[in-house]
């Protein structure tokens, strides 16, 4: 399974190539040890009381959201998306979806409910949009309209097709998320190219922040600057998957993957540099030396690291009533290690337990979302669904 974990940080340049073998039994040799004697303090609750599976025979489900109590919108990597009614298990399949760049970790990534669907109808999507020679995260919306008792997609519009081409096909992140206040903000890795985080001229290995509709906003940290990109909101990223506006405190949490070890917690102030590749706490998978250093002034430190990486995808901050003690935790589905993480969090926002849960399961985790009534989804790589729930 780690090589499979390998093969998802990797381009298909080194895949095919002797190193892979190599690289296999030594990743599996130095990665055991180092896990061995890394796991310390979290809390284990792997017995799955509560859990209920509501769906199976799906592909890989890259993301899901509530549309209202009952139906839930999600996407397949492979480019396929669906509403799945909670209570009957019944898909109906979307049209009108644009073709993607289905290689590596491109795909159909995200996809949210607008704050205003009960209006808009809007649903924004991540993508990577294919080009003649790759890839580019790519922000979109669509109307979700029902009609003749179907779902089906209008309006498709690409609202910003990225400056992030790399010959590469990993770290195209993707996650969306709404201030709730006119703006989106959504994730994209460095794309396998470690200094793109640090160059403010690319949109890779940044989080962008645009209105609703697509445009720069006038309040961005460098809009209006030369050569720089004026959607950047924060970068120093190395590959966010989980993002999410958390309405009660009012502040903006992002998770990203580290590489072997260092993955990343992190709260996204405006106009922040988070550190990659000059600051990680993260190792090389070849070598096993340090990527850059621990701590440097001037960029952010992490509220959390996770070593080793549990591959962290998607975030969310329990806001529901019906977990009460869980009120601002945050939960993020783990591919690697295989759980739904949950950290719990002091006043002043520091992180002070953490748990994992579901571990019995065996699956990889990559999203999760929360219904009106406080019950928890998650989804897994095969095709799974389920409701957490303590009815
Ligand atoms: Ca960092």
């Amino acid at each position: 399974m780690r090589c499979l974990d390998w093969l998802e940080n990797h381009p298909r340049s080194l895949r095919s190539s002797a190193k892979f073998f190599f690289i296999c039994v030594f990743s599996f040799y130095f990665s055991h040890s180092f896990a061995q004697s890394q796991l310390n303090n979290q809390k284990r609750t792997s017995d799955p009381a509560g859990l209920t599976q509501i769906k199976s025979g799906l592909g890989i489900i890259w993301a899901m959201d509530f549309i209202n109590a009952d139906y839930l919108v999600f996407t397949e990597r492979n480019g396929a998306a669906g509403v799945l009614n909670i209570n009957n298990g019944q898909v109906d399949w979307l049209d009108n979806l644009p073709q993607v760049y289905g290689y590596g970790q491109g795909g159909l990534l995200d996809v949210k409910t607008a704050p205003d669907f009960a209006q808009s109808r809007w649903l924004y999507f991540t993508y990577a949009k294919p080009f003649a020679d790759n890839a580019r995260t790519t922000l979109a919306r669509a109307r979700l309209e029902f009609v003749d008792e179907r779902f089906r997609l209008a309006d498709w519009q690409d609202l910003l097709i990225s400056d992030s081409l790399t010959d590469s096909d990993i770290h195209f992140g993707s996650r969306i998320a709404f201030d709730g206040d006119g703006h989106v903000f959504f994730s994209i890795g460095d794309r396998g190219q470690r200094a793109n985080a640090q160059n403010l001229q690319n949109h890779a290995g940044k989080v962008l922040r645009l209105t609703m509709d697509g445009r720069v906003p006038t309040d961005n940290p460098f809009a209006g600057l030369n050569n720089v990109k004026p959607e950047i909101w924060s970068y120093g990223h190395r590959n966010p998957q989980g993002l999410f506006f958390d309405s009660r405190r009012v502040r903006l949490w992002e998770m990203e993957h580290g590489p072997r070890g260092g993955d990343e917690i992190n709260l996204i102030v405006k106009g922040g540099n988070y550190g990659w590749p000059v600051v990680s706490q993260g190792r090389e998978y070849f070598s096993g030396a340090p990527v850059g250093e621990p701590h440097k002034a001037g960029m952010i430190e992490p509220v959390k690291v996770y070593i080793p990486s549990i591959a962290p995808s998607d975030l969310l901050v329990y806001q529901g009533e019906r977990f009460v003690q869980w009120r601002g935790s945050l939960f993020s589905g783990a591919l690697k290690l295989q759980h739904l993480n949950q950290v719990v969090l002091d006043e002043q926002l520091r992180p002070l337990l953490e748990k994992r849960h579901f571990e019995s399961l065996k699956q990889r985790i990559r999203a999760i979302a929360e219904d009106d009534s406080g019950r928890l989804y998650i989804a897994t790589d095969n095709g799974n669904i389920y409701q957490w729930s303590n009815d």
